[in-house]
């Protein structure tokens, strides 16, 4: 294809402004690795873990896992402590107690699987390795260690490659219904699950896709968008408020907390999200709830929680706001003549939720596509 062009590093290409570096093939992940020193247990005095030597101890111990990590390596398997077993069974009964009435079809119907196959139990912390090769099967996402959190855009790139990166340590035993930082609790009952989801998969790699290259401007509000869908979403299933972002499934405090009258609940609304403020400290004062359900739900049968793409159908449109046509095969903002191979088709009914001026405000001179047969990224020029 002639429209082929290498877009190199961090250079003004004659189309437009100046591209951030990006990765271009899965192995590149090992250059995605950049943390965010918030939340540090060694640096930030409110830590619970802050002065435990113990625990802090154990944290780099974990931590020397993903830094010598490279991409195709097994991950290691840590033997956890008793503590830290201890600290899994208090979440994990409490949340599993808690899933029925809070959380949505797809997370129960890929919860259940994980217990048949892939050593989700009370007394058992299951290991990336194993979770890793069950998602692969199920969707094609893969787990890689990471050592804490992330920058943002680091995080984004991997998921275009189908990849998460996954946090190994357990949270501090004095915590265990919430904690401000990502642990293997979140990881393993909040994420996991809903990336064994097909259509949730492909919504993750479509936020991924949409932030390879583009501007910081752009990854805030991709983060901010993945921020109150995949971790603080809330959907509405058989006319009932379910929770499917990954933060609520795996803090017992917050899951109870989001479905409680406190906060407030708004209807999703991905432009507006792109740009909610919002705190990481502690519980979430705003959520927002997709109502695009009502229509399609009477459609499917009852009880069939992983047949239902309704959570994803709407998450991709959220997206399509974003960047539409940014994965697929369209000119950024354009709207391509045969159809975006990764957007929904845009009716009447949605193009008043995809606002067209918003997209067209979306800049970047190139396209992307991934490629699944070699786990690269083609970049294409625009026409
Ligand atoms: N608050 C979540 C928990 O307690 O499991 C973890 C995180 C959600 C979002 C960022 S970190
Ligand atoms: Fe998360």
């Amino acid at each position: 294809l002639s429209g082929v062009r290498q877009v190199s590093e961090d250079v003004r290409s004659p189309a437009g402004p100046k591209v951030p570096w990006f990765p271009r093939k899965v192995s590149e992940l090992d250059k995605c690795h950049h943390l965010v020193t918030k939340f540090d247990p060694d640096l930030d005095l409110d830590h619970p873990g802050f002065s435990d030597q113990v625990y802090r101890q154990r944290r780099k111990l974990i931590a020397e896992i993903a830094f010598q990590y490279r991409h195709g390596d097994p991950i290691p398997r840590v033997e956890y402590t008793a503590e830290e077993i201890a600290t899994w069974k208090e979440v994990y009964t409490t949340l599993k107690g808690l899933y029925a009435t809070h959380a949505c079809g797809e997370h129960l119907e890929a919860f259940a699987l994980l217990e048949r196959f892939s050593g989700y139990r009370e007394d058992n912390i299951p290991q990336l390795e194993d979770v890793s090769r069950f998602l692969k099967e199920r969707t094609g996402f893969q787990l890689r260690p990471v050592a804490g959190l992330l920058s943002a855009r680091d995080f984004l790139a991997s998921l275009a490659f189908r990849v998460f990166q996954c946090t190994q340590y357990i949270r501090h035993a004095s915590s265990p219904m919430h904690s401000p930082e990502p642990d293997c609790c979140h990881e393993l009952l909040g994420h996991v699950p809903m990336l064994a989801d097909r259509t949730f998969a492909q919504f993750s790699q479509d936020i991924g896709l949409a932030s390879l290259g583009a501007s910081d401007e752009e990854i805030e509000k991709l983060s901010t968008l993945y921020w109150f869908t995949v971790e603080f979403g809330l959907c509405k299933q058989n006319g009932e408020v379910k929770a499917y972002g990954a933060g609520l499934l795996s803090s017992y405090g917050e899951l109870l907390h989001c479905l409680s009258e406190e906060p407030e609940i708004r209807a999703f609304d991905p432009e507006a999200a792109a740009v909610q403020p919002y705190q990481d400290q502690t519980y979430q004062s705003v959520y927002f709830v997709s109502e695009s359900f009502s229509d399609a739900k009477d459609k499917l049968s009852p009880g069939r929680g992983l047949s239902v793409p309704p959570v994803t159908s709407w998450l991709r449109k959220a997206l399509g706001a974003l960047s539409h046509c940014e994965g697929g095969n369209a000119a950024p903002g354009l709207p391509s003549p045969g159809g975006c191979r990764l957007c929904p088709p845009v009716d009447e009914g949605s193009a008043a939720l995809l606002p067209r001026s918003y997209a067209s405000r979306i800049q970047r001179p190139f396209s992307v596509k991934f490629d699944p047969y070699t786990l690269a990224i083609d970049v294409l020029d625009s026409p």
